[in-house]
């Protein structure tokens, strides 16, 4: 039976084409700025991201971890949202390994978090207090219905922060869904900030990777923060060769997982019994009411014997993420599973 995976875009593997690049992929020693393959999707993150330099690293955890090693020094103070991923999903990484501070401020509906509240957190001149260095957005904040981050908010957060001589970093895991669900260029979304990792891995379909993007000189550090992580890759390129072929050929068909979702989160907000969040781009969540006669447990085990991949996240409640491997049909199928497992047929 062909299994429908709704867990995640992570799960999503190489294309053929992907493949074939990997296959033929020329290298070199990544280490000593050596790889023509690394080099060569480096230059072409940083041009498609409008920023001087990028650097290829293995994970968005890293990216976003050599980040703020590279923008903070032990004890500095990063201002966050509550919901974002550096805060909930990363082991914190950067109070762990970097001695860094998280200060996290209430993500709103819709991703944002509040200029005022930003403003409020900052630190003084005081010698008890922390210094604050940098503020942490995430473009699409994946716990906030996906949602995308407009380019006025990016750049308004961007102003008030560089007006206190902080720094900005995006968390743009799914940057490039935000640009397509916005038609906006993704350069808008990042031309105020200071650096963005954005991955390969996800809707874009690379088996590997992600890039962090800045300036020359925040690279130069970012890269140094990359090789005391263990991330320093030797013949990398045979990655990297996927990762030119996601930006030249996945990006554009991200709208059909936009669309897919929609059409999927419509059909099951129609069941009663179910109450489903707003759709913004490929992911979002939705919960069995109370009356519902399953609990999410049950419901995600009656699925899964139906070939659908979609484990409950809390007792009632789901995230459903769309990616290539979703087609119309599997939309079609996982509603028809649902009504079926309702009792609703
Ligand atoms: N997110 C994964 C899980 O870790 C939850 C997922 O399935 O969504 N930033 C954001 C916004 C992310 O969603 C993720 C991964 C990361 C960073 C980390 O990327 P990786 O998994 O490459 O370390």
């Amino acid at each position: 039976m062909h299994v429908i995976d709704l867990r995640s875009d992570t799960v999503t593997h190489p294309t053929p084409e992907m493949r074939e690049a990997m296959a033929h992929a020329v290298v070199g020693d990544d280490v000593y700025g050596e790889d023509p393959t690394v080099n060569r999707l480096e230059e072409m993150a940083a041009t498609r991201l409008g920023k001087e330099a990028a650097l290829f690293v293995v994970s968005g955890t890293m990216g976003n971890l050599a980040s703020l090693l590279a923008h903070c020094g032990r004890g500095d103070e990063v201002i966050m949202g509550d919901r974002s991923h550096t805060f909930l999903h990363e082991q914190g990484g950067l109070a762990a390994l970097g001695s860094i501070m998280p200060f996290v401020v209430p993500n709103q509906h819709d991703g944002t978090l509040l200029l005022g509240d930003i403003e409020n957190a900052i630190r003084g001149a005081d010698i008890h207090e922390p210094r604050t260095r940098l503020v942490s957005l995430e473009n699409t904040q994946n716990a906030c219905n996906g949602s995308p981050l407009t380019p006025a908010y990016v750049a308004s957060v961007a102003d008030l922060a560089h007006r206190y001589g902080l720094r900005v970093h995006v968390d743009g895991a799914r940057i490039f869904n935000a640009a397509v669900a916005l038609g906006t260029d993704v350069k808008a979304l990042v031309a105020g900030v200071d650096s963005v990792t954005f991955c390969l891995s996800k809707g874009l379909a690379a088996p590997v990777g992600s890039m962090i993007c800045g300036s020359g000189s925040f690279i130069g550090l970012a890269r140094r923060a990359r090789k005391v992580l263990g991330g320093g890759m030797r013949q990398a390129g045979i990655l990297a060769a996927a990762g030119i072929v996601a930006l030249e050929t996945m990006v554009d068909r991200l709208a059909d997982d936009h669309t897919r979702a929609s059409n999927l989160a419509r059909g099951l907000a129609a069941l009663p019994g179910v109450s489903v969040g707003p759709v913004y781009t490929n992911i979002f969540y939705f919960s069995l009411d109370a009356a519902c006669p399953l609990d999410g447990a049950a419901f995600a085990d009656a699925l899964r014997e139906r070939g659908i991949l979609l484990p409950n996240r809390g007792p009632r409640s789901f995230r459903v993420v769309t990616h290539c491997w979703i087609d119309d049909e599997d939309v079609e199928r996982t509603l028809a599973a649902a009504v079926d497992v309702l009792g609703l047929a």
